[in-house]
């Protein structure tokens, strides 16, 4: 049933919409089934995705029409189709008429995915308009709140060097706590690797307090303060709020400096908003493991890391991550910088639209993924600037030296690109930068080629 002539109408202005802001605009990549018209089906999946299904109903009323999807433009070429959900469509918390994520996720990529006249279609951008801005929660904390923890400039912090500890999983409590002390006495962040929470053999209970106590060392053996990115993620809200209040008793006059790290793709808005909202005062740490089964390049369904990123900032993640940028070991490319772009800044034009977010807090850009401090000069350079937390598993503990020494290479990494020195050259001056090379060797070729003669490095 064609049900272009409900909810398409090819007349509506995009910029006309926007300026009324009465309407979830969104751009869907999208390809008909064989057999089926390009409008007609894009009609289909704007009115399962709003007020219809595959056939008329009798109990349609007038005001159910006005609060139809439309499909305001096409390009069949291109194979693009934007829609426009009224806002009235999406869901508001009974407790405080706050709008939520997993509302818009059920209508823009709901039902949508598994229709029979739609080959695949993929959401890669979307606009907010400030009536619904202003119903989301947003970030509670910010980098810059981390940058003050740190003692550095609040607006300015630069660079946070930072590891997962490593290895993933099997480190038993008092060798995971010396894994981080190790790390602390050069850097600045420890993050759980995104599994770790309480298994058998590595209990929070047991491995927190050891954890804290290494904090507490590195920080008088450093005169810096050190910060720690305590997994919370559970199914249940109950677990999660037990395993946040432990986190915070345990490291008592510490705990500012803890983040809620959440596995936030699998997991879902809920478990984000439930860290958002039960524990503001904490920095929010989105990790997105799993996010690959529908933001891979190679998918066609879906969403883009782009959006995942968006809707995180939305939800209050203090900061996801958002991928290596092709510089790393995830897939991506130097063009994700929008991704970066798009959450850290007040306004940003997307892939198709022009978003500000009326002072909404920023979402930090977290880059982790094979990383180390070879790879991060290039990675900077990309970006334009290093206010980023960088996680370095491997690029930290696969140093030849020390974690410790992984720490402070990364550091110099950030210092090389800010002097815009020459890395080779860099590196003459600075041992733990240099050791990396020989750390890293399939890397330093791949990057610097004819590093061993320039560096004086025989073996
Ligand atoms: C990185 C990491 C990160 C992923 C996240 C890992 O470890 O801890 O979770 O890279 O990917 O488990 O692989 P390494 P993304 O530094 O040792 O690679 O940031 O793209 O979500
Ligand atoms: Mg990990």
């Amino acid at each position: 049933m064609d049900q272009s002539g409900r909810y398409a109408d090819l007349s509506l202005d995009e910029d006309t919409l926007i300026a009324e802001g009465k309407h979830i605009l969104v751009a869907y990549t999208m390809e008909p089934a064989a057999g089926y018209g390009y409008l007609a089906t894009a009609a289909h999946f704007a009115a399962e995705s709003s007020t219809g299904t595959n056939v008329e109903v009798s109990t349609t009323d007038d005001f159910t029409k006005g609060v139809d999807a439309l499909v305001y433009e096409i390009d069949e070429a291109k194979g693009i189709m934007k829609i426009a959900y009224p806002n009235e469509l999406f869901d508001r918390n009974v407790t405080d008429g706050r709008a939520m994520i997993v509302s818009f996720l059920t209508l823009t990529i709901g039902n949508n995915q598994g229709m029979g006249d739609v080959a695949n279609a993929q959401m890669f951008d979307f606009y907010v308009p400030p009536a619904m801005l202003a119903l989301f929660d947003g970030p509670s904390k910010s980098i810059n709140d981390l940058w003050a923890l740190l003692g550095r400039d609040y607006n300015n912090g630069g660079y946070i060097a930072g590891t997962i500890i490593k290895p993933k999983l099997g480190l038993r409590p008092e060798p995971f706590a010396e894994a981080a002390y190790q790390f602390w006495l050069g850097g600045d962040f420890i993050k759980n690797d995104e599994p770790q929470g309480n298994q058998v053999f590595c209990p929070m209970k047991k491995v927190l307090p050891l954890v804290h106590d290494a904090m507490k060392r590195a920080q008088d053996e450093t005169g810096e303060a050190k910060l720690f990115s305590a997994n919370i993620t559970a199914d249940d809200h109950y677990e999660m709020c037990a395993r946040a209040d432990f986190v915070l008793e345990t490291f008592g006059e510490d705990a500012p400096r803890v983040a809620f790290l959440v596995d936030g793709y699998v997991g879902g808005p809920g478990m984000v908003t439930t860290a958002r909202r039960q524990y503001p005062s904490q920095y929010l740490h989105y990790h997105r493991a799993g996010h690959g089964a529908v933001t891979s390049p190679s998918s066609k369904r879906g969403y883009t890391a782009y959006i995942l990123a968006k809707m995180s900032r939305l939800m209050g993640a203090s900061g996801i991550h958002v991928g290596t940028m092709g510089f790393g070991k995830m897939e991506g490319g130097a063009d994700d910088k929008i991704i970066a772009y798009m959450i850290e800044r007040d306004e940003c034009q997307g892939p198709v639209y022009y978003q500000k977010w009326n002072g909404m807090k920023p979402t930090t850009p977290i880059i982790s993924g094979g990383m180390n401090a070879l790879r991060l000069p290039g990675f900077f350079e990309n970006l334009g600037h290093g206010n980023v937390i960088n996680t370095s598993g491997g690029g930290s503990y696969g140093h030849i030296d020390s974690p410790a020494d992984g720490a402070i290479s990364l550091k110099q990494s950030y210092q090389c690109y800010l002097e815009g020195a020459d890395p080779i050259e860099f590196a003459k001056d600075h041992k733990e930068f240099a050791r990396a090379f020989e750390s890293f060797p399939g890397d330093a070729d791949q990057l610097y080629p004819g590093w061993r003669e320039k560096l004086g490095v025989h073996k």
